[in-house]
């Protein structure tokens, strides 16, 4: 029977690429996201590209406690036994030094960030307890390990994923539930086109004069994460593009 992965925010980017890498190790996916076409078209794709492997797609917004509750709570028994959480939903909104910051983008990463994840964290972790086995993967960023200027809020709800992996870890270490906590840098996805509010021209100038990584590039660390032996968990990972060394010194070549 093949293993099962929800992928939370795998319309695009590093949520998308990880259903793909999962899917063509033969993982059955449930895959969420708002953007109802984009799972669709997901689904699709892997029934292309990864024969042995059935999708469920599930259309809601992490912030919404109640859609998060009971959507998950009404997916059929044989896919609540989740082997791989990703918690991957999540975006960055504005960058703007706090004290301009906008209340109404901070309370959307909060929500999206930390509350979103906590939200489908509380229905599969029991998941995993009742099977004493399981693997969370959340998506964390360099962001959660430091501060640059006017990253404040973002950085702050990456911080916070970063604290909930190892408070995650901790709780559920005696029922040998795995997390691990994955810090990409600069990855192109669709996440500066969602900070700058569809600014393309600003969008791009985040990846500028170096090689960033993709979605891809992510979605092998985390297949190789969870193929690791059932004895070994990586805890923490940060991964950037060779042009990056910290959350805020990137190499250019103009
Ligand atoms: P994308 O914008 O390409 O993808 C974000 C995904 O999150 C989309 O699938 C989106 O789906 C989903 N999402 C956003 N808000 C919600 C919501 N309220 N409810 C449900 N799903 C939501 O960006 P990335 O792939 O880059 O981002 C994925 C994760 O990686 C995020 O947590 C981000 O913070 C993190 N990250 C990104 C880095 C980067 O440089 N790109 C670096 C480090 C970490 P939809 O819009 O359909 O709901
Ligand atoms: C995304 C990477 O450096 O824009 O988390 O915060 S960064």
């Amino acid at each position: 029977m093949n293993k099962i992965a929800l992928i939370t925010g795998a319309t695009s980017g590093i949520g998308r690429a990880t259903a793909m890498a999962l899917g063509k190790e033969g993982y059955n996916l449930i895959i969420t996201g708002r953007r109802m076409e984009r799972l669709q078209e997901l689904k699709e794709q892997l029934q292309i590209h990864c024969g042995r492997t059935e999708t469920l797609s599930l259309c809601f917004d992490v912030r919404d406690r109640q859609a998060v509750e009971n959507v998950l709570n009404a997916v059929p028994q044989e896919w609540q036994k989740i082997d791989v959480l990703v918690n991957n939903a999540g975006l960055a909104v504005g960058l703007n030094p706090i004290q301009e910051g906008l209340t109404d983008d901070w309370e959307r990463m909060i929500d999206t960030n930390i509350k979103g994840l906590l939200y489908v964290t509380r229905v599969v972790a029991p998941w995993m307890v009742a099977r004493k086995a399981g693997h969370i993967i959340n998506i964390c960023s360099v962001a959660g390990k430091e501060v640059y200027e006017n990253g404040n809020v973002y950085c702050a709800t990456k911080h916070a994923v970063d604290a909930l992996s190892k408070a995650m870890r901790t709780d559920m270490l005696k029922y040998g539930i795995k997390v691990t906590n994955v810090c990409p840098g600069a990855v192109e996805t669709e996440f500066s086109l969602v900070r700058f509010k569809d600014d393309a021209v600003r969008a791009a100038q985040t990846y500028s004069g170096m090689t960033p990584l993709t979605g891809e590039d992510v979605a092998e660390v985390i297949r190789f994460a969870v193929s690791l032996p059932e004895h070994v968990c990586i805890n923490d990972l940060v991964i950037t593009p060779v042009a990056q060394a910290n959350a805020s010194t990137i190499f250019r070549k103009i």
